[in-house]
């Protein structure tokens, strides 16, 4: 398959090979040429498109930079609003959206920048003409199950934290027969949303839908399963927590733990959806969590990770022994229950609407109270900054108010679990010498840290009892406190 601006992945030993893309690069670029190609992409993209239009025309290398149409993608996003017919190709979108004058679609000539190396600008194309691969949708080892009871979800899910998929609840939803375009479109008022426009070419998470069309509100129901939503406590001052999901063909969501250690549910309404998913201790191959989890640094894109790292994907960083992710095509009409701190990436294998709340159920209490108790504006997330370190302190007040026993009964659970931790810890000093000292081993609960259950952070609720607790000032052998007061 070849670039349609002859532009050649890097390192390539392709046509000519280095020299030529070298040569070409300084002759076109001039002084530019000693900016990688990011700074370059991020400068064009401060510029008003007809500067860049004007700019593409001073040589080959910069028609191929200018003509890059990620670039031309954020004109349409930031200039259009919403407010275009998708022609193939974002410049062209942009084009017509904006009546140029004496534009045609289609009309464009097209200048060659054969020998041309840049990742940068070969990969975006790659990724968005190359097709699905069949080999990537074969496994399905996720649960299906219907009538589960609530007792039976929390018993053989929740509890273990395990994802299940149920088939026997967004078929009942009034949206699954009501929600055609027209519908949408009606409903969101012709405000334009990319779930009504004719080309869906966007993915779009609409945290308000319910405010802006409440009609949406009535059209599905929480499972029964997933009701036990604490946050509710919180009123308005809750978190984000529900999206309407639409996107394309080949859209999705990247490598992700979902915000502030809560569960969430996915139920489809039209299309198809592939998930892989691996559990809280085990990174994904490709991703790169910062040390405190506030950030992810995955340096590819959906379709590229799928096509540079499907195949390790048993393969993880730091396990000699590879794990098994859960995989698995939600189908339309189905619901995806995510466990609280497991990885996801979806990749939309046709265009998709979706509905996706998340919660905080009492088995999952103990964990978001320790993600919040961190007050970090950089790990809580879902509110205004200024809100996110007051976030512990008010949901512990509600919930004093509201549900003291839950609680009390988290602070019996975390203390228990502390004193545990600690004969366990006293138990193994009694067997190891000194030459026995594993850095990064925490032998009191026995998970490592080397394996990224402390590494990313998200997974901080089972491993930091106790370091949160001296962070609070609170510990010193006395007995767990989680630091509020009953
Ligand atoms: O449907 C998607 O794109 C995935 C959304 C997601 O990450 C979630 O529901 O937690
Ligand atoms: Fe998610």
């Amino acid at each position: 398959m070849e670039h349609p601006l002859g532009v050649q992945p890097q390192m390539g030993l392709f046509e000519g090979g280095a020299d030529v893309a070298a040569a070409m690069r300084t002759r076109g670029l001039g002084a530019l040429a000693c900016l990688p190609d990011e700074a370059l992409l991020n400068i064009m993209h401060e510029l008003a498109p007809a500067d860049l239009a004007r700019l593409a025309c001073s040589s080959r290398a910069l028609w191929a930079f200018a003509n890059h149409d990620e670039l031309w993608k954020g004109f349409c996003l930031d200039q259009l609003e919403g407010r275009w017919d998708f022609q193939g190709c974002w410049q062209d979108t942009y084009l017509l959206g904006k009546q140029a004058k004496g534009f045609q679609p289609g009309s464009r000539k097209m200048r060659r920048a054969a020998g041309l190396q840049s990742d940068l600008l070969y990969t975006p194309w790659l990724c968005a003409t190359c097709a699905i691969d069949p080999s990537w949708l074969e496994v399905e080892n996720v649960d299906r199950r219907s009538g589960l009871s609530v007792a039976e979800f929390r018993e053989q899910y929740e509890i273990p934290n395990k994802p299940v998929i149920l088939t026997d609840v967004v078929t009942k939803w009034p949206a699954m027969k009501k929600w055609s375009r027209p519908y949408l479109k009606k409903a969101f008022k012709g405000g334009m949303t990319p779930a009504c426009l004719p080309n869906c070419v966007v993915r779009r998470f609409d945290k308000t839908f319910c405010e802006t069309a409440p009609q949406l509100a009535k059209d599905y129901t929480v499972p029964e399963v997933f009701s036990d939503d604490l946050f509710k406590l919180l009123c308005e001052a809750r978190p984000d927590w529900r999206w309407l999901i639409a996107g394309p063909y080949k859209s999705g969501s990247g490598w992700h733990k979902d915000p502030n250690s809560t569960s969430a549910w996915n139920g489809v309404v039209s299309g198809r959806k592939k998930w892989i998913l691996y559990p809280p201790h085990i990174t994904p191959p490709g991703v790169r969590p910062s040390c405190d989890g506030a950030d992810v640094a995955s340096p590819v894109s959906i379709m590229e990770w799928f096509m540079s790292f499907y195949e390790h994907k048993a393969s993880t960083r730091c396990e000699s022994v590879g794990y098994t992710p859960a995989e698995c095509i939600l189908k339309e009409g189905e619901i995806m229950f995510v466990p609280r701190n497991w990885w996801h990436i979806v990749l939309n294998l046709d265009e998709c609407v979706a509905v996706t709340q998340n919660f905080v159920s009492e088995v999952t209490l103990p964990h978001v109270l320790s993600h919040l108790r961190s007050r970090s504006p950089a790990l809580v997330s879902g509110c205004a900054k200024e809100a996110r370190s007051g976030l512990y302190d008010r949901f512990v007040k509600a919930l004093k108010e509201h549900r003291p026993e839950l609680l009390e009964r988290v602070a019996a659970e975390e203390a228990a679990k502390k004193k545990r931790a600690q004969e366990q810890h006293k138990l193994a000093g009694l067997f190891k010498g000194p030459e026995d000292a594993c850095p990064g081993v925490n032998l009191a609960n026995g998970s490592s840290a080397a394996n990224g259950s402390s590494a990313n952070g998200a997974s901080k609720p089972e491993a930091s009892g106790s370091a949160a607790a001296a962070q609070n000032g609170t510990s010193a052998g006395g007995g767990f406190s989680f630091g509020f007061k009953l």
